[in-house]
């Protein structure tokens, strides 16, 4: 393999997994993890249970339907975060090049390891080996030139699995693929591009990248580079993670743009780009800034306006972007443009599952990549950018399980 070598790692039914090694009796058992605050919907099945028919957000009564012996467990963060954070550590031998994405998941850049190990394959396996040994686990390891890939292929052989997707092999994996199966490609924009006629992973990569632009706006191009395989972002270890000051997105026109609505469009897009975001990460903020590049390149318009109180809702973020934008007479037409809000403000107490430790991991370990390309095409106004219906909210990319992509201010290119 030349380039990157890239491995995903995800735990095999974690939250159950953790519950059985923790209490003997339930191993080799049917077991269901439930909220401890929401009881009625299970959270994760161990892989006995799975073999029924019973999955991740099912009700209660749904599963004891198709598994009447199920044993239902009350989750216990606690023990989660605690194994997630000393697996982590663990792993850190292999490489120090670990980007945790969540709280079983961990990216791996293993390319500088390979002067110490014989190939990514060995490494994968020692990995695996101790992760059994000391914790009683089993994982699922995907190897691939990306993350994308990467994260692809430790899907492909649950559980106790061992994927690799050589350089060579991507086109013909991709080819038949069916979209769906890429992480970021959710229910909604699968069904859109299914819309397009494209099925599959070779075919959303031939579609016409200008197509694919015109009606998905920023998201097009990484569509059309997913559908590629191409996936250049870079695995970030936690430590390297700054502290977010701010939750921008920005992006440069594929044209000059001067007509308001066109400009609207693009703040609308932008905006609830940044508020999603922002909600994801329970995070607010006071003040909203609109940036703005003319087509000459050189000018630069910065304006910001602090609000009374901090916001997170996109039509919030948008109102004040558009507030802003009312105040400026435009020089030129528009070839950059950007929303941010900052002066930001935590809302600790409302992650909904997870305590505070997690929230550290989900937080550091989860800042956004600056080249992250997959990390946050969260949404596109698809119909708006083509100027139609205003409530058709356009397609949520990427799927929840694509966290976390932290809130670092984003270039969308
Ligand atoms: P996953 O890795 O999605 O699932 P899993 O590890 O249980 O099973 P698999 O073998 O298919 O990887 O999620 C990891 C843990 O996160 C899971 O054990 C429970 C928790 N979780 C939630 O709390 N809510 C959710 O919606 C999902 C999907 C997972
Ligand atoms: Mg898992």
């Amino acid at each position: 393999m030349s380039g990157r070598i890239i491995m995903h790692v995800d735990q095999d039914a974690f939250f159950a997994s953790v519950e059985q090694q923790h209490d003997p009796s339930l191993r080799g058992k049917p077991i269901a993890v439930i909220g401890s605050a929401a009881r009625t919907v299970i959270t994760t099945a161990s892989y006995e249970a799975r073999a029924f028919g019973v999955r991740t957000g099912m009700a209660v009564w749904q599963a004891r339907q198709k598994c009447p012996h199920i044993i239902l467990v009350t989750g216990d963060n606690r023990k989660y975060t605690y194994t997630s954070a000393r697996i982590v550590e663990m792993m850190q031998q292999y490489t120090p090049q670990i980007e945790v994405f969540s709280i079983d998941e961990a990216f791996l850049d293993v390319t500088g390891s390979l002067s110490l190990y014989s190939s990514p394959e060995r490494i994968a396996h020692l990995l695996k080996d101790e992760v059994r040994h000391r914790f009683g686990l089993s994982c699922s390891v995907g190897i691939a030139p990306n993350k994308m890939l990467a994260k692809l292929a430790s899907d492909m052989n649950k559980p106790d699995g061992l994927t690799v997707i050589r350089p060579e092999e991507v086109e013909t994996v991709l080819e038949t693929l069916p979209i769906g199966k890429l992480c970021g490609i959710g229910a909604r924009m699968e069904r859109q591009l299914n819309l397009l006629g494209i099925r599959t992973c070779g075919e959303l990569g031939r579609y016409p990248v200008e197509r694919l632009k015109r009606k998905f706006g920023v998201t097009g191009e990484k569509l059309h580079l997913m559908g590629r395989g191409i996936d250049d972002s870079p695995v970030i270890p936690q430590e390297e993670a700054e502290e977010v000051k701010s939750v921008g997105h920005s992006t440069t026109l594929d044209r000059d743009i001067e007509g308001r609505d066109e400009i609207l469009r693009w703040l609308l897009q932008l905006s609830e780009m940044v508020g999603r975001r922002a909600r994801r990460y329970n995070v607010w903020g006071k003040t909203v800034t609109l940036s703005i590049r003319y087509a000459d390149f050189d000018t630069w318009v910065e304006r910001q306006d602090t609000l009374p109180s901090p916001i997170n809702q996109s039509a919030d973020i948008y109102r004040a972007a558009v507030a802003i934008l009312d105040t400026l007479v435009l020089e030129q037409p528009i070839r950059l443009i950007g929303v941010r809000i900052s002066n930001l403000r935590y809302e600790s107490n409302q992650l909904p599952l997870f305590e505070e430790e997690l929230k550290k991991v989900f937080l550091a370990g989860a800042m956004d990549q600056v080249n992250d390309k997959f990390g946050d095409f969260t949404i596109t106004y698809g119909s708006l950018m083509e100027g139609t219906r205003r409530e058709e909210k356009g397609a949520h990319v990427i799927s929840p399980a694509w966290r976390p992509s932290g809130i670092r201010n984003v270039d969308v290119k």
